[in-house]
């Protein structure tokens, strides 16, 4: 463990890599940094959540006379505020907003454009379950003629994201994050009493195959056949291949991906004809899945809608809703294989 004010910090790992990238200008160091403070923020309220529940009921101590928004809407609202004033941004877009985020006029507009979910699982606040932020960023597709931000701009494919990442917050809050091309993935704690975060995951690599699989086996029912085989796949694999695999399943996308990406194994979240209006399942491409993908890529794994990788999809909608299978490259790359029908149970 770090002794406190030893290590490095996610500050000075930022301005590394931006001397070691001769084009860089600056400006992807101040977003970055600027959303890092959004974190701390965010972590701060989620740490309290707890204790304002608790302090909230007995109303013993007063918390601020605010109404106590939820968390995720209040989460949308520092990361938008903090960063819509720092001039890097062409336009932002959220899993809390339904349309694209414009950038006040009274802002200057930078080249980048940021994605996010504010607070991924933050239905398990209450019960104390790790939760996180999620982002992913691009460049402006090209200098478009008009001063004003399109749609167009912010739908393109996961492989043009610069950046990607997570914040979970836990029981500590962590930050994962990759600039792609081979400049790996690292980790970093926040240190609260230091404010700082500091190196902690260096050089992250997944396992080639893990023994893990995540997936909520309560929609079995509602799987088509070939989701089913594969999942008993992984439940019989010890017996077939003696390769066993234990299930774990938390409930949060980034928690799940997190233990698997230190550990190893399989994230699946699979279509499924639960609800008619999301037969692709409920996660979200651009917001969810895109992030998380260039994150697992730059860490060795892999990940897919069951057909092809994640980071090809061209999206159409900003809120579009993919399947995912994400983690070690040989287990998410067998689940494509028994969902594109390539493999059966019985092979
Ligand atoms: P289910 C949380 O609500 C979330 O968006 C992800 O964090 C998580 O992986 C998924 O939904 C869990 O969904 O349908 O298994 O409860």
């Amino acid at each position: 463990m770090q002794r406190q004010g030893a290590g490095i910090t996610i500050t000075q790992h930022i301005l590394k890599q931006q001397r070691e990238n001769p084009v860089a200008t600056g400006a992807f160091t101040t977003l970055l940094n600027e959303l890092i403070v959004a974190a701390k923020v965010i972590s701060r309220e989620v740490n309290k959540a707890g204790l304002v529940d608790i302090l909230g009921s007995t109303g013993k101590i007063n918390v601020q006379e605010e109404k106590v928004q939820k968390l995720d809407v209040f989460s949308n609202q520092i990361i938008i505020e903090r960063m819509q004033h720092i001039g890097q941004l062409w336009c932002m877009g959220s899993e809390e907003d339904p349309d694209l985020i414009d950038i006040p006029p009274r802002f200057p507009k930078g080249d980048y454009i940021l994605v996010f979910d504010p607070l991924d699982g933050s239905s398990n606040i209450d019960v104390n379950v790790s939760i996180g932020t999620i982002f992913g960023i691009y460049k402006r597709k090209s200098i478009s003629s008009g001063s004003e931000p399109l749609l167009d701009d912010i739908l393109q494919p996961g492989i043009n994201q610069v950046a990607a990442g997570y914040f979970i917050y836990g029981s500590s809050t962590i930050m994962v994050y990759t600039t792609g091309k081979n400049t790996g993935v690292h980790g970093f704690t926040l240190f609260p009493s230091l404010g700082e975060f500091l190196l902690s995951h260096e050089s992250i690599r997944i396992p080639e195959q893990g023994k893990i699989y995540s997936v909520n086996e309560g929609y079995h029912s509602y799987w088509d056949e070939k989701t089913r085989a594969l999942v008993n796949h992984f439940k019989n694999s010890g017996k077939k291949t003696g390769h066993s695999y234990t299930a774990r399943y938390v409930g949060s996308l980034v928690a799940d991906f997190h233990r698997n990406l230190l550990k190893g194994g399989i994230f699946m979240y699979p279509a499924d004809s639960k609800d008619p209006k999301k037969p692709t399942g409920k996660l979200r491409l651009m917001v969810e899945a895109n992030p998380l993908a260039m994150v697992i890529k730059e860490a060795g794994g892999y990940a897919s809608d069951g057909h092809g990788p994640i980071l090809d999809i061209d999206p159409t909608e900003l809120h579009q809703r993919v399947p995912l299978y994400i983690g070690s490259k040989k287990d998410v790359e067998l689940a494509e294989a028994f969902i594109s029908g390539k493999r059966t149970e019985s092979s």
